[in-house]
């Protein structure tokens, strides 16, 4: 293997550092830990539990999980890279999620506060009642014949059935595979089908900026061509009248009629399958990625309570879609095994106007606040206004997931939502971690726009190409070193693309290293700085340049709102770095200003890292979970064919992206 001499260097230092207020510190679930546990610092503790890292699980298995039947082994790594957790246990994450609230004091609690798009529909949701619906639906899908490890694919809107049925899935041991109500009749038929779905569970339609929109048709035309599926069962949630394949399709109210509110949970083996999660990748069909009942519910929970801190009396929001990862441990699985008070909101954050997800947050009291960079970036956009018509004070953590949080994004939600106290939870992670992984706590320093450091029980490090752990001041591939509870367990039914994609990087080398397909940089303190994909990582005269931050340097230019950075193959540089630009609200696009952004680039990282050319565009496309598609972006300027476009949320903004050879 050839050595990694162009190692990327990190070309602005931070120097702003923010401390959590010591109430906050002391009042979080990681530091009480510590301090029982007698550790003297964060990092005295943050090293013991990774070297530690089968004890550390361990005990937080048995923290946070009640077992049918206690496991004989941690870890079984006799088989790498398929590693197992839990071995010789009985488990089920429902019995975790629900069950056992529901027989216990907490069983009058609210699981979840669902706020309808509509303003006023409203409704609280208790354990019990949720522990109720859950048992109705896992007995009429055992009706007509949902066996476990059968596949269930939901493709629903933000309404309580998601969680339900999620749940449902769970209890009888089949694999539920939610797809994004926002994805097209194509991209939900080719899941359908590569899962081999028996059920699918969809809406008559759902609310998006005030409108009922039609959901079912998609799903019609998805099915032509799926003869696995043998029901549809639809939630009424706009009234509007669909049309039902006799025999096939039937109403979510008939279905569950008449079946009994009690239902067997099924003691499942801890790597019995609970999901399948698609991911796009960059090239060819979306990577089904497995998860098991037993590891991902020990991730799950244990970072809800140690990075995001949810405790008991909290009432905690992630404004994530179930569709996305974050959705599935830390909107349903995380919080309900914690037992927590959720909000599950419907809506867009716009409507009926960019104060909504504010006024929910005053309404509802919300202590921790879980977002992501693309949503504050378009707050940003739009200014203050809005915010400031409402008490944000209940807001004790915020956090933040998908994309780098630039330093300029990460001030203002820190200024506006956290009401200039709150630390940010700036969480690095994966649909394939399962939970997070490079995270800070409540009791870390923090630099705007680092993710801080590895979690206690990762074993994360930065390779260069041999497999060395690069120095401080440099960057490489993010690596695990070793197995981690939440770890994803294989590629359905890809058994080639799972060792390939993660696996075979370091496997003579070191052999167990998975390979995460991001970069980052560590400051000379050590702080953690996520540069972006392999992929998107930019190449100038030699350089390593990561898009991540030539994106937050043009984003602290005061006039504009967002960027996204690609490079234009070009014979003397290699790349040539292009900046696509957002401007704020009521900016007036002039020539003189995209100097003038290449300039403040220049200024802040260095004459490497300037923007040959800049472009204003209205909009940049974007995944539904608010990932900049960079992908697209640069077929689409390079006038290439811009591939498979089904996962994006927004498809037209592919059109505002000017061709520039
Ligand atoms: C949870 C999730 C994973 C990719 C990941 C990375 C990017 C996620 C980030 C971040 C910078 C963060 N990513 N969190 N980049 N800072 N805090 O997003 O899962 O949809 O599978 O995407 O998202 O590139 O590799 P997923």
């Amino acid at each position: 293997m050839k050595s990694d001499t162009a190692k990327t260097a990190v070309l602005q230092e931070e120097t702003r550092i923010f401390n959590t207020p010591q109430w906050i510190i002391e009042h979080s679930n990681s530091y009480q830990w510590m301090k029982n546990k007698g550790f003297k610092t964060e990092n005295e503790m943050r090293k013991w539990c990774s070297d530690n890292y089968i004890e550390f699980w361990d005990e937080m298995a048995r923290t946070f999980v009640d077992w049918f039947k206690p496991y004989t082994q941690i870890l079984d790594d006799s088989e790498k890279p398929h590693y197992k957790w839990f071995t010789g246990g009985k488990v089920n994450v429902a019995y975790n999620a629900v069950d056992r609230h529901a027989h216990s004091e907490k069983r009058n609690k609210v699981a979840y506060y669902f706020v309808g798009e509509p303003v006023g529909d409203a409704k609280a949701i208790t354990y019990y009642q949720l522990y109720r619906e859950v048992n109705r639906l896992a007995n009429a899908l055992k009706s007509v014949g949902v066996e476990k490890g059968d596949r269930v694919v939901t493709y629903l809107p933000m309404i309580p059935e998601q969680p339900i049925t999620m749940l449902a899935c769970a209890k009888i041991g089949a694999i539920h595979t939610l797809v994004f109500s926002g994805f097209s009749s194509g991209g939900l038929a080719s899941r359908v089908n590569d899962a081999e779905a028996k059920v699918v569970v969809t809406a008559d339609g759902f609310y998006r900026r005030g409108k009922p929109l039609p959901l079912k048709p998609n799903v019609d035309e998805a099915l032509k061509n799926s003869p696995s599926v043998k029901k549809v069962i639809v939630v009424k949630r706009t009234g509007v009248s669909v049309p039902m394949t006799e025999g096939r399709d039937v109403y979510y109210d008939d279905f569950v009629a008449g079946q009994s509110t009690k239902c067997e949970t099924v003691p499942l083996d801890p790597e019995d399958r609970l999901f399948i999660l698609y991911t796009s990748g960059t090239t060819g069909k979306p990577k089904g990625i497995e998860h098991a009942h037993g590891g991902y519910a020990v991730g799950a929970a244990q970072t809800t309570s140690w990075v995001l801190d949810v405790h008991d009396d909290d009432v905690y929001w992630c404004t994530a879609d179930a569709g996305w990862i974050t959705g599935h441990s830390y909107v349903i699985y995380g919080p309900l095994i914690l037992g927590a008070s959720s909000i599950l909101y419907e809506g867009s954050p716009d409507f009926p106007d960019l104060g909504r997800w504010w006024s929910i947050i005053e309404e509802y009291g919300v202590s921790v606040f879980y977002s992501a960079p693309t949503a504050v970036r378009m707050f940003m956009k739009s200014g203050e206004e809005f915010v400031k018509k409402y008490d944000l004070s209940s807001i004790r953590i915020l956090a933040s997931v998908g994309e780098p949080l630039n330093p300029e994004a990460y001030m203002w939600f820190r200024k506006n939502i956290g009401s200039d106290q709150a630390p940010i939870m700036d969480t690095w992670w994966q649909t394939e971690t399962g939970c997070h992984v490079v995270a800070p706590l409540a009791m870390t320093p923090e630099k705007p726009g680092s993710v801080c450091f590895p979690l206690p029980g990762m074993n994360t490090d930065i390779y260069d190409e041999d497999a060395n752990s690069v120095p401080l001041g440099y960057g490489g591939n993010i690596v695990q070193t070793a197995p981690w509870p939440s770890m994803l367990r294989a590629f359905f039914r890809d058994e080639i693309r799972y060792k390939k994609e993660y696996w075979d990087m370091y496997w003579q080398v070191k052999p167990g290293t998975y390979l995460a397909g991001d970069k980052a940089t560590r400051d000379k303190d050590g702080y953690w700085w996520i540069q972006g994909r392999i992929d998107d990582v930019l190449k100038v005269a030699g350089h390593r340049i990561s898009n991540a931050e030539v994106e937050s340097a043009a984003v602290s230019h005061p006039k504009v709102a967002e960027a996204a950075v690609i490079g234009e193959p070009d014979e003397v540089k290699g790349e040539k770095i292009v900046a696509f630009i957002i401007l704020k609200e009521g900016v007036v696009e002039e020539e003189s200003l995209k100097k003038d952004i290449s300039t403040h680039v220049r200024k802040v990282l260095g004459p490497v890292a300037y923007p040959d050319k800049v472009y204003f565009v209205k909009d940049v496309p974007k995944t539904r979970s608010g990932k900049i598609m960079r992908r697209v972006i640069k077929a689409k300027a390079l006038g290439k064919d811009t591939g498979d476009v089904s996962a994006l949320s927004n498809p037209e903004a592919v059109s505002s992206i000017p061709q520039i050879n």
